[in-house]
């Protein structure tokens, strides 16, 4: 698929508090988009974190948390930042616009809209967006697993320890690592064994199903999942629910020496990050108990 035929049809979210304008913007698009819409600034978070548009059109006037409040929440979350942001407004200065554009919005569209504008507007946003997202899974994702490669994982981590350093909250790491990989190998072929590392990628995204968990392959057959605001406890919640996805797929591995299946092992680290420490020390912990895992006899967990 080339950048230029990309399709235009996308998921938007309207946010305004005057079911009037939403009505409008909800008419102008319904041919082309997928709409939802959210009268209020947290309503309008939640939507956004839990059914990722590809777009929001942002009212900067209302009542509580205004469209700017929001425009900050949504670009402080890994989660809700990549979403571009068209400010929708009867404000029509050039101070807010900047205002607007300073606040990291993409674009902005005055009131009263016009239909026409509108939808072009939107068009080159989510053409322009497709083309990010396609050079961010170029730079960023496993192409065999669709995975996150090590470089997102590298960049997350780092930003994660900040994050949950400022709120003082737990930052958990599975490194898991697959029993007796070499021997699945040479048992049932490397084409086997690529098809095979993609059904345990898909297991761990199972495992780990918030939308702030990372699965990363780490490299080889090693993969790490990260899992922020989480402590050891839920962490190791995660690794059972692995080895319970594994255990169902029930994938055959007939010279393993340890149980004739497809098994993982697991090292499990959690800290609060302080001041003396950095994420390296938890790729080394988690890396730590993973051996201690694997000596104990694979297939298992170690905190
Ligand atoms: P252990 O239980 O101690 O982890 O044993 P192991 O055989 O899994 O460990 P080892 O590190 O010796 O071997 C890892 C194997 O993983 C060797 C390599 O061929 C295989 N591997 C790594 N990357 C890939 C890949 O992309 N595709 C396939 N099919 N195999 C891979
Ligand atoms: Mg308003
Ligand atoms: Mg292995
Ligand atoms: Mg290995």
């Amino acid at each position: 698929m080339s950048w230029t035929d990309m399709a235009v049809g996308g998921r938007i979210l309207v946010v305004d508090d005057a079911m009037e304008n939403i009505q409008i913007l909800h008419a102008a698009l319904q041919d082309e988009h997928e709409v939802l819409f959210a009268m209020d600034g947290p309503r309008a978070l939640e939507i956004a974190r839990k059914q990722r548009p590809d777009l929001i059109l942002l009212d900067a006037v209302m009542p509580g948390m205004d469209g700017y409040a929001v425009c900050r929440e949504l670009f402080a979350s890994p989660e809700t930042a990549d979403i571009p942001v068209i400010f929708v407004t009867a404000l029509k200065s050039p101070e807010d616009e900047t205002r607007a554009l300073g606040a990291g919005a993409a674009d902005f569209i005055s009131k009263p809209v016009n239909a026409a504008v509108v939808r072009a507007r939107v068009r080159t946003q989510l053409t322009v967006k497709r083309q990010r997202d396609a050079l961010r899974a170029l730079i960023l994702l496993d192409p065999l697993t669709g995975v996150a490669n090590r470089r997102a994982f590298d960049e997350r981590v780092e930003m994660e320890w900040r994050r949950c350093g400022r709120a003082q909250l737990a930052v958990s790491l599975l490194m898991v690592d697959i029993d007796h990989f070499k021997l699945y190998n040479d048992h049932y072929g490397h084409p086997a064994g690529d098809a095979t590392l993609v059904q345990v990628a898909r297991a761990m995204r199972n495992a780990a199903g918030r939308s702030q968990d990372l699965v990363a392959r780490y490299g080889g057959e090693e993969f790490a999942i990260l899992l922020p605001q989480l402590e050891e406890q839920g962490a190791t919640g995660v690794a059972r629910r692995l080895m319970h996805e594994l255990e169902m797929l029930d994938i055959p591995h007939a010279a393993s020496p340890t149980n004739q299946r497809l098994t993982v092992s697991i090292g499990i680290a959690a800290m609060v990050p302080g001041e003396h420490s950095q994420p390296g020390d938890l790729v080394q912990v988690a890396d730590a108990l993973l051996y201690q895992a694997k000596a104990d006899g694979r297939n298992r967990y170690r905190t």
